[in-house]
């Protein structure tokens, strides 16, 4: 297989449904001296956080390449470019404004526009400013209000550049990865302070979304979550109850307060101490009309029951999987997004990732990437079936332009569907670039 194919009535190839790709600040961007220190410096300087031991100081040098980049994305025949801006390169840490940092985003969207793609803007992709983490980052809720100054800041300079801003990427890493798992950056495991970060940080969704309003009123404005659709190890009852807790403390912490304004009832789990501190009137600043919801989709979780009430992942082990270990399950991305409708009244919706790190294989200059390639088919096709089933999904963002500094997983795996090799920076696109350049440029004609 070297092609994408679709059905022919199929609602990802009609004109109005937008194609792009996707990439965030600190994995792909580099100039790491022009920007302030963010808590994943911090956090990649601690040895053994990182598998491969790398940082994000260099990464893919985008900062230096954006311009060849820029013409890559374009040669893609992709209608959108999803990025994220960089807090540290935008207010420094006594408070005045990097016109450098500012210039730098203004251009490129520019530039973006000069070419018809639209500009999908990413508030808040994980890079915390290291001197709010001073000051106790995430668990302060003034962080809340300077992330609503930070959007204020972009959301005036940008003005009508952007088609589309984001304030938060999946706050689920933000808060669980990196408070309760420890995974993330900053590495703490602590129940409570997870629960209280993801609260802290739907605060500055909500505080940001009327500055957005106000100062891009042609813009939609929304929100990213991951989503991984839970599902139990067996069909014992304590498991099928293990998959929904798991579902309500995974996923829906994060969109019901956005929808509904009010925190799944987890009082039979979380103790008083756990809960977080909410006060009076967050919930309705949380609970602001979104233009869009954007989701992000990479696999499935399977559940089982733990005696003491809660529940735990069970590791996948029967291929396929990919790279990073994860299921390949695209029924799965169907599955969720039709929970969430029937769930839920929701907004538009976007799938803002999806995609798959897999072995790249090079043969005569060629990089081909087949399991990659039939990931994008599969996932495609999934989406093609959630909307025949009415779901409306609006656009699909391939996870990743670049292969990119992936976490806690350093430059060992590659999502790109452009080949990086970080000595000499040389980009190449991938069979499943190739693939979806195909199908995406001939949607243009
Ligand atoms: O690379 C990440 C991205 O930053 C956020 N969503 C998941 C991707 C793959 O792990």
């Amino acid at each position: 297989m070297s092609k994408i194919l679709l059905p022919a009535d199929s609602a990802l190839l009609q004109d109005d449904f937008i194609f792009g790709v996707a990439t965030a600040a600190f994995q792909i961007e580099g100039a790491a001296a022009e920007r302030e220190p963010c808590i994943w410096d911090t956090f990649c300087a601690q040895p053994g956080r990182i598998k491969d031991g790398s940082n994000g100081q260099i990464a893919c040098d985008h900062i230096n390449r954006w311009r060849a980049d820029l013409e890559l994305i374009a040669s893609l025949g992709v209608d959108a470019y999803r990025f994220s801006v960089s807090w540290g390169r935008i207010i420094r840490a006594d408070g005045s404004i990097n016109q450098q940092g500012l210039a730098f985003y203004c251009q490129l969207l520019d530039e973006l526009k000069a070419r018809n793609i639209k500009a999908f803007v990413t508030l808040y992709h994980w890079d915390l400013p290291q001197y709010l983490q001073d000051r106790g980052g995430w668990l302060n809720r003034d962080t809340a209000y300077y992330f609503a100054r930070y959007a204020e800041v972009v959301s005036q300079a940008f003005a009508d550049r952007v088609y589309s801003y984001a304030t938060l990427n999946e706050p689920f890493c933000s808060a669980y990865l990196g408070y309760e798992a420890g995974i993330h950056a900053p590495g703490i495991q602590n129940r409570q302070q997870g629960r209280q970060v993801a609260h802290h940080l739907l605060l500055a969704h909500g505080l940001a979304m009327p500055i957005l309003r106000h100062n891009c009123p042609g813009a939609l404005h929304g929100i990213v979550l991951n989503f991984s659709p839970c599902y139990p190890a067996t069909t014992a009852v304590a498991d099928i109850e293990a998959a929904k807790l798991a579902d309500q403390y995974h996923n829906q912490w994060y969109l019901q307060p956005l929808l509904e304004g009010c925190y799944p009832d987890l009082s039979a789990q979380l103790s008083e101490a756990e809960w977080p501190q909410v006060l009076p009137g967050d919930l309705e600043i949380i609970a602001q009309p979104l233009d869009f919801l954007g989701v992000n989709y990479y696999t499935r979780t399977v559940f089982s029951a733990r005696s003491d009430g809660w529940f735990s992942d069970v590791k996948p082990t029967k291929p396929p999987l990919t790279d990073m270990g994860w299921e390949i399950y695209p029924q799965g991305l169907t599955e969720i997004l039709l929970q969430l409708s029937q769930r839920y009244t929701l907004p538009p919706l976007y799938i803002t990732e999806n995609g798959a790190a897999t072995v790249d294989i090079w043969q005569d200059g060629v990089v081909h990437d087949p399991e990659r390639l039939a990931y994008y088919q599969q996932h495609l096709l999934a989406t093609d079936s959630a909307i025949r089933a009415g779901v409306n999904v609006r656009g699909y963002f391939a996870w990743s332009l670049l292969d990119n500094f992936e976490w806690a997983e350093g430059y060992a795996k590659r999502f790109g569907i452009v080949y990086v090799d970080y000595p000499s920076q040389q980009r190449t696109l991938k069979a499943s670039g190739q693939a979806l350049q195909a199908l995406w440029q001939a949607r243009r004609k």
